[in-house]
C-alpha cells in the first residue's frame, strides 16, 4: 500500500489564523520533505502564571512569548501529576504513572524505573529513523534495583529506553550525587575518588547542613540538611567525585550548549530531543548575569535564565535554518510552588506576582494549580499560530506524534493511555479530549469532562506537611465546575450527585485500564 504520513499532507504556509479554523490545504509537494525534528522542553516546576504570554506582568520572557506567538498555546493543559517523576513517566511511556508502584518521586540513587522492555516515545521516534537524545533534567532513575553505582558504566540508563545519547542530571538540583552523567559516565569523575551516595544515613565526612549549619551559603527552610555541595545543603548524603561536581551556577549553560551541540550534530537527520530545566526547581540558583535581573529574587532569576534558555535553542534553528520544521514543544512538569526548601525569599520578593494565577493549590496539589501548565507547540510548516482552549494532556502527547508519523502503538501494551489528539496538539481543532486524569502527591486522582472537575475522596492529608500547600485531599468527593469557578472555591459535589456518580465511574473504568 502506498501512504502518506501525515506529516507530509500538512499544509505548509499558514492562511487563516484561530485554533479550530480549518486551513486551506494547499498543493505541497513535500513528500520529499524530512520528517520534522522534535524538541521537548520541559521547565520544572514553571507556573503557567510565570510567563508575559500567559499574563505575567511582573516578569518578562520574550524568547517564551515569541515561540508561543509563532505556536499553539494552550490554555487548558494538564500534566498527568502535580510532581515531577510521574509526570515525565507518564509523558515518555504514554502510561499512567499511578499503574506502577515505583513512580513517586525518585531520590537520587533510584533504579531506572521504566522499564527497560518497555517502548517508550524515544524508541518510537528511534524506529522513525530520529536520533534521539536526552538532555538535563532527568528524574527517573538509573541502574539497577538496589542503588545506582556511579563508578562503573551505570546500566540501564537512557539509552537502554530509546535514546542514542544522553548528558543528564541523575534527578533534581536538590538531591545527591550533584553530577552529570553523560552515556552512562559521570562526567570527569577521578576513578581514584569514587562517589558514594546514600539516602538512608551520612557517608564520608564532608559536612552536612545538620551538622555545621555555618557553613551554607543558602539555607534550607525545610528537610534539605544533609551533605553540602558548593555550599548549598541537599537531599541525601554523598562524598567523593570531587572533580566531578556540577557548579550550580553553569547548570543552565552545560545543558544548553549540550542540547545546542546535539541539535548541530544531527542537523541533516530527523532527531528527537527531550530537554529537562533544571529551572525553576530549587535550589534556584542563577548564573551571575542573571542573578538580580528580575527584581523578585532568585526565582524570578531563573524564570529569566529559563527563557534565556528557551531562546539558545530557537536561535539553534534559526542559524542551522532548521525552525521551520521542528516542532518546538514547551511544557512545565507541574504547578508552581514558592518555598519548596530553601530561604531564597522567593515568598517576600514575589512583588504581586502570581505564579498560580487565579487557580488553587500548587505543585503536590490535586487542584488546578498543581497540574495545569503552560503547554506551547511551535511548528511553522506545519501549523498556524493560535490560543488553544482544547482540554489537552501530556499523557496524549505520544499517542498524537505517533499519529504524526503514522506509526502504529501495537501491541495495546505500548503507550496504553495515550489517546491521539493530534489535532488538537496542531491546533487543528478545539474539540479537545473527552476527559483528562491527574494525580497528586499521594496518588489521589481527579477527573475533568467538560466544565466538571471531580476530585475523588481521599484519607490522606490535606495539607502538605513541609509546605503547607494545600494537597486537595478530602474524605468526601468534590466537585467543581471550573468554568465558572476556575479557582474550585465551591465544591457542588452534594448538589450534583448524579455528576459525581457519572465522574467517579468514568474514573473506575479508565483505573481498570
Ligand atoms: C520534595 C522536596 C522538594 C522537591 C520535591 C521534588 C523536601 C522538604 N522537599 O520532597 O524540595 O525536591 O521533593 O520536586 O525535601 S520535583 O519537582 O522534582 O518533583
Ligand atoms: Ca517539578
Amino acid at each position: 500500500k502506498q501512504f502518506s504520513p501525515l506529516w507530509t499532507l500538512l499544509p505548509g504556509a499558514a492562511l487563516i489564523a484561530g485554533c479550530g479554523n480549518p486551513s486551506k490545504k494547499e498543493a505541497t509537494d513535500n513528500n520529499s520533505r524530512q520528517k520534522p525534528n522534535v524538541i521537548y522542553l520541559i521547565a520544572d516546576d514553571l507556573g503557567i502564571g510565570d510567563l508575559s504570554c500567559y499574563g505575567a506582568t511582573k516578569i518578562s520572557t520574550p524568547n517564551i512569548d515569541r515561540l508561543a506567538g509563532q505556536g499553539v498555546q494552550f490554555t487548558n493543559a494538564y500534566a498527568t501529576s502535580s510532581t515531577s517523576t510521574p509526570s515525565r513517566f507518564g509523558l515518555l511511556t504514554g502510561m499512567y504513572p499511578w499503574r506502577q508502584e515505583n513512580t513517586g518521586i525518585a531520590p537520587g540513587n533510584s533504579e531506572l524505573i521504566i522499564d527497560t522492555a518497555c517502548v517508550t516515545m524515544a524508541d518510537m521516534f528511534r524506529t522513525e529513523g530520529y536520533a534521539t537524545g536526552a538532555v538535563g533534567k532527568w528524574h527517573l532513575g538509573l541502574g539497577p534495583k538496589g542503588g545506582t553505582d556511579f563508578n562503573h558504566l551505570i546500566k540501564p540508563n537512557t539509552q537502554d529506553i530509546g535514546f542514542d545519547y544522553e548528558y543528564i542530571i541523575p534527578a533534581t538540583v536538590d538531591r545527591v550525587p550533584c553530577v552529570f552523567v553523560e552515556n552512562g559516565h559521570v562526567v570527569g569523575l577521578d576513578p581514584n575518588d569514587p562517589i558514594t551516595v546514600n539516602y538512608h544515613h551520612k557517608v564520608g565526612d564532608w559536612p552536612t547542613g545538620l551538622e555545621n549549619p555555618e557553613l551554607v551559603k543558602l539555607k534550607p527552610s525545610q528537610g534539605h540538611n544533609n551533605t553540602i555541595v558548593n555550599g548549598i545543603p541537599r537531599i541525601g548524603w554523598m562524598t567523593g567525585g570531587k572533580s566531578a561536581l556540577w557548579v550550580d551556577e553553569d547548570i543552565a549553560d552545560v545543558i544548553t550548549g549540550k542540547a545546542k551541540d546535539f541539535i548541530v550534530n544531527h542537523k541533516s537527520e530527523p532527531f528527537f530531543l527531550y530537554m529537562g530545566t533544571q529551572d525553576v526547581h530549587v535550589p534556584r540558583v542563577p548564573h551571575p548575569r542573571f542573578a538580580g535581573k528580575s527584581g523578585m529574587g532568585t526565582r524570578g532569576d531563573v524564570i529569566l535564565q529559563l527563557d534565556w534558555t528557551v531562546g539558545e535553542i530557537m536561535n539553534t534553528l534559526d542559524s542551522l535554518n532548521l525552525a521551520d520544521n521542528t516542532i518546538f514543544v514547551f511544557c512545565s512538569d507541574n504547578g508552581p510552588v514558592i518555598d519548596d526548601g530553601y530561604q531564597d525569599q522567593a515568598l517576600e520578593l514575589l512583588n504581586g506576582h502570581t505564579p498560580m494565577k487565579q487557580y488553587r493549590g500548587g505543585k503536590y496539589s490535586a487542584y488546578e494549580a498543581g497540574t495545569r501548565i503552560p503547554f506551547i507547540v511551535r511548528w511553522p510548516a506545519g501549523i498556524q499560530p493560535c490560543k488553544q482552549q482544547a482540554l489537552f494532556s501530556m499523557i496524549d502527547v505520544y499517542a498524537s506524534l505517533a499519529a504524526l508519523l503514522d506509526h502504529p502503538l501495537t501491541p495495546a501494551t505500548v503507550a496504553p493511555d495515550s489517546r491521539d489528539q493530534l489535532s488538537t496538539f496542531l491546533g487543528k481543532d478545539n474539540t479537545g479530549c473527552d476527559y483528562v486524569v491527574q494525580q497528586n502527591l499521594n496518588n489521589t486522582l481527579s477527573i475533568i469532562q467538560g466544565t466538571w472537575k471531580y476530585i475523588e475522596p481521599s484519607d490522606k492529608p490535606a495539607i502538605e506537611y513541609w509546605t503547607k500547600m494545600e494537597l486537595g485531599n478530602n474524605p468526601q468527593p468534590q466537585l467543581y465546575n471550573i468554568s465558572i469557578d476556575p479557582s474550585e472555591k465551591n465544591n457542588v459535589a452534594a448538589a450534583h450527585p448524579e455528576t459525581v456518580k457519572a465522574l467517579s465511574e468514568l474514573l473506575e473504568e479508565v483505573k481498570a485500564g
